[in-house]
């Protein structure tokens, strides 16, 4: 992309109403504008990272064995009658009627729509295990919309439902939506961790919710600092692997990690001292097993091998997609702007062109362009004449991991020069090192060699 022809609405001034730094910094990078309190608009910077985050969800997703669909926003409350939620949800559902004075919903999640169409076409046990989701947006009337797109009113949510025959079954899909996440959230360039919660409106007491630790976090946390130590990493994972996936379960809540609705004061006091940590959370997703919660209540039963009609067990999960970018930048950010890490960077690298109108620089911007482009890379070329300064402060500001700079001083020695954003570590090299390890670095090495 040549910004020349980008919409990119940088601010120069940092707006009033942020009193968060992904909030400042996402308005300033133009990437959202609000529409109404807790309702933004996607700019083309931000909707492409919510695109790259929506990416990284359906794969692992899909790794773990998971079907996606899609559900609509709007819902009739008929279903929600029947689960005995529209009156148990409160005056956070928005509530809507229709021309004909029909009730509708605005859903805030999905348990009931997804029960009834699965009500409707699975009897057997013979079509489980079966684990369907979706990324849609939902709607919630939180009474203090705050922190933009951390909690809005509206926002976009990855969720999941397992139907399964039995408890045990069940508690298996709770596992590899746990390893799922964990996977995901490393994706992303963050650490989650998950944490033993409360279940709230969705109901049932097995729940953890993935936390990324930041001061400016809603909830309050507590926990052994040994679990900071683990990472998923890039190991191997068989999903059907019931023993393998209960032990990664293990590994990484067996240590004290609690919100403050479950802390455990005597048990958080048997963690050895100097690894007792009370701080600051961001909750990314949380993970539930109600069991029969809502089977029984929707009369969503399946035949079991010797003929019985039992209600099957469930569980939901879910991700807050639009919130984990201002997770992100709370968790990686300096007083310049955002650090994106790799995996969810809207450009892949800047190319900052010192003297737009030199011959020598706007050839050899063209051509890193080109070959960028043809690696399968995307870079944001600035291509305007604006003043070196201005532009490096919106690249910093934007945050892209790697920035390629070309003027016509390096091109006489022949050199362009490769600066990391998060090191602002800078290196001089000819302009095929800089694309070699740019492709690199994003697995496309092989389309060089
Ligand atoms: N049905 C279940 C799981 S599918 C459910 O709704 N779970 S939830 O209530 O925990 O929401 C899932 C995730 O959505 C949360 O972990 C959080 O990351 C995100 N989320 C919840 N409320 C908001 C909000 N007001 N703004 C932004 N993200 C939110």
């Amino acid at each position: 992309m040549r910004l020349s022809r980008y919409f990119l609405p940088v601010l120069k001034e940092t707006p009033s109403e942020a009193q968060i730094v992904s909030h400042r910094y996402m308005l300033r990078a133009g990437m959202i504008k609000q529409a109404s309190a807790g309702i933004y608009s996607w700019l083309p910077l931000g909707y492409k990272v919510l695109r790259n985050i929506e990416a990284i969800v359906h794969e692992e997703q899909q790794r773990a064995g998971h079907i996606p669909m899609l559900m609509p926003t709007l819902q009739s409350a008929d279903l929600w009658r029947e689960s005995g939620r529209y009156d148990d949800y409160g005056e956070e559902m928005l509530r809507i009627s229709d021309r004909h004075g029909r009730d509708m919903l605005y859903g805030p999640t999905n348990e009931e729509l997804i029960t009834d169409i699965f009500r409707s076409h699975v009897a057997s046990y013979k079509q489980l295990p079966l684990t369907l989701y979706h990324i849609q947006w939902k709607f919630r009337d939180e009474i203090r919309p705050r922190f933009g797109v951390m909690r809005g009113r509206e926002f976009l949510m990855k969720d999941g439902y397992n139907f399964d025959l039995t408890q045990e079954d069940a508690l298996h899909a709770y596992n590899r939506h746990l390893v799922s996440y964990l996977r995901s959230y490393e994706r992303m360039g963050l650490q989650a961790i998950p944490m033993r919660a409360d279940g709230g409106p969705i109901g049932g007491d097995y729940t953890h919710e993935f936390l990324v630790l930041a001061e400016t976090g809603e909830s309050e946390v507590f926990y052994d600092s040994a679990i900071t130590d683990l990472s998923f990493g890039d190991r191997a994972i068989d999903y059907d692997d019931v023993a393998q996936c209960q032990a990664v379960l293990e590994e990484f809540t067996s240590r004290y990690a609690r919100t403050d609705e479950t802390h455990d004061a005597a048990l958080f006091d048997a963690v050895p001292e100097e690894r007792r940590r009370v701080a600051r959370g961001i909750e990314v997703g949380q993970i539930f097993y109600f069991g029969t919660k809502y089977s029984e209540a929707m009369g969503a039963t399946v035949q079991t091998p010797d003929g019985q009609a039992v209600p099957v067990h469930m569980g939901s999960h879910g991700i807050g997609v639009s919130r984990l970018l201002g997770a992100i930048i709370e968790a990686s950010h300096d007083d310049k702007g955002i650090i994106w890490p790799e995996g969810v960077t809207p450009f892949h690298c800047g190319i900052v062109n010192l003297k737009s109108g030199d011959a020598a620089a706007d050839e050899a911007c063209e051509a890193l362009y080109a070959s960028l482009t043809a690696l399968g890379l995307e870079p944001l070329y600035d291509d305007t004449s604006e003043r070196a300064g201005g532009k490096f402060a919106t690249m910093d500001l934007i945050g892209l991991p790697w920035r390629i700079t070309v003027g016509p001083r390096g091109l006489k020695n022949g050199v362009v020069e490769l600066t990391s954003r998060r090191t602002g570590e800078s290196e001089e090299m000819p302009p095929e090192a800089a694309i070699a390890r740019i492709g690199e670095i994003y697995g496309k090495l092989s389309a060089v060699a």
